[in-house]
């Protein structure tokens, strides 16, 4: 693939408060290619090994409780230039009071527990994660038809 991907999960706050489909949106009409997508109701040790770095803090303990015992969440790959950092920039920061406005913690959330998106940090934990959630023949290999009007 020429461009990078990354990971983003809607969490079981957005997905119970239907901001899937809005998520979605940003990330489409910016021009990044979705090409991995389900749900998937996480056990402890899935969601523990995804917040593996941070098993020293002491929110770990409930970040993990939440993330699987709440129901389901969307996992999604999203493809293209700059995606792994420019998704976090559309994501906001942690705390979504301290996010701005236009960004999805800074539109959607209220509390840091409830930031309703996550995003990978970086391009190798994108590609950790991307493993860690899906099966390589779950990300599709999508030649977008937009892609030269997209990119120059
Ligand atoms: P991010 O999700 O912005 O990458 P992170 O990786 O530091 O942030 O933390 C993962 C999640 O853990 C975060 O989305 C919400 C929760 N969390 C982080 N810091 C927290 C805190 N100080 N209190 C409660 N939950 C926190
Ligand atoms: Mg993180």
């Amino acid at each position: 693939t020429k461009y990078e991907r990354t990971f983003m999960m809607v969490k079981p706050d957005g997905v119970q408060r239907q901001l899937t489909g809005e998520i979605i949106k940003r990330m489409e009409t910016k021009g990044y290619v979705l090409v991995g997508l389900k749900m998937v109701t996480p056990d402890e040790k899935l969601v523990s090994q995804h917040y593996d770095d941070l098993k020293a803090r002491p929110f770990y303990k409930g970040l993990v409780k939440y993330m699987s015992s709440s129901g389901p969440v969307v996992a999604m790959v999203f493809q293209g230039k700059g995606v792994v950092d420019y998704g976090r920039v559309m994501i906001g920061v942690t705390d979504p009071l301290k996010s701005a406005p236009g960004t999805i913690r800074g539109d959607l959330s209220v509390d840091v527990g409830r930031n309703t998106i996550h995003g990978s940090d970086g391009t190798s934990p994108a590609q950790d994660e991307i493993a860690l959630w899906f099966k390589p023949e779950e990300v599709a290999d999508i030649k977008n038809c937009a892609s030269a009007w997209i990119y120059e």
